[in-house]
């Protein structure tokens, strides 16, 4: 079953437009254009099963929900681990920081491969925007919101347990 952080954060009622930016991009090799089209698809994936919708902003413009790829100790107390370990973080609704570990062998698409640690992009984003929208973790087995993934594995659907955890939110 899915489960919200404590206390039921949401992003509120009046706001279902959100704006995300890409705003610390030069840690890692994917170019900008790749970055924008897997967040794109990410984000859809939510959207697709409630009535927010997503917008990129543009580069240095506010937004809502900001992205960046950090190495190691980046100033907010919860430092990266180097290659697997921790891949990204995310916090809860309405604080719209979503850190990734720039360390991590990040694929995107069919280049997704069970290759020595090679962990899938648009998979880590799928889960990380379910917490800034305010799911915790389930304990549903292969649903999104699941607290494991193998490496070289994508896994980019929302299960039911994921819809009807997000739709009981939005
Ligand atoms: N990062 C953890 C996560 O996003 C951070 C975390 C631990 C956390 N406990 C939490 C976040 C409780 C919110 C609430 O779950 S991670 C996965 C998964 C990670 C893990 O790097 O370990 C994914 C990032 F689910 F596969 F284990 C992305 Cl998909
Ligand atoms: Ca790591
Ligand atoms: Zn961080
Ligand atoms: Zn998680």
């Amino acid at each position: 079953l899915y489960t919200y952080f404590p206390g039921g954060p949401m992003w509120p009622p009046f706001r279902r437009d959100l704006t995300y930016a890409l705003t610390a991009t030069s840690a890692t090799s994917i170019d900008r254009a790749t970055l924008s089209a897997v967040f794109a698809r990410a984000f859809a994936r939510w959207s697709d099963a409630t009535t927010l919708r997503f917008a990129e902003a543009a580069p240095g413009a506010d937004a809502d929900i900001t992205i960046g790829f950090y190495a190691g100790d980046h100033g907010d107390g919860e430092g990266f681990d180097g290659p697997l370990g921790t891949l990204a973080h995310a916090f809860s609704p309405t604080d719209g920081r979503f850190h990734l570990d720039a360390a991590e062998a990040w694929t995107v698409g069919d280049s997704a491969s069970s290759s020595s640690g090679a962990v899938d992009l648009e998979s880590v984003a799928v889960h990380e925007i379910g917490h800034l929208l305010g799911l915790g973790h389930s304990s549903v087995q292969g649903s999104i919101m699941y607290p494991t993934i193998r490496t070289g594995t994508r896994k980019v659907e929302l299960e039911t347990d994921d819809v009807q955890g997000i739709q009981s939110l939005y």
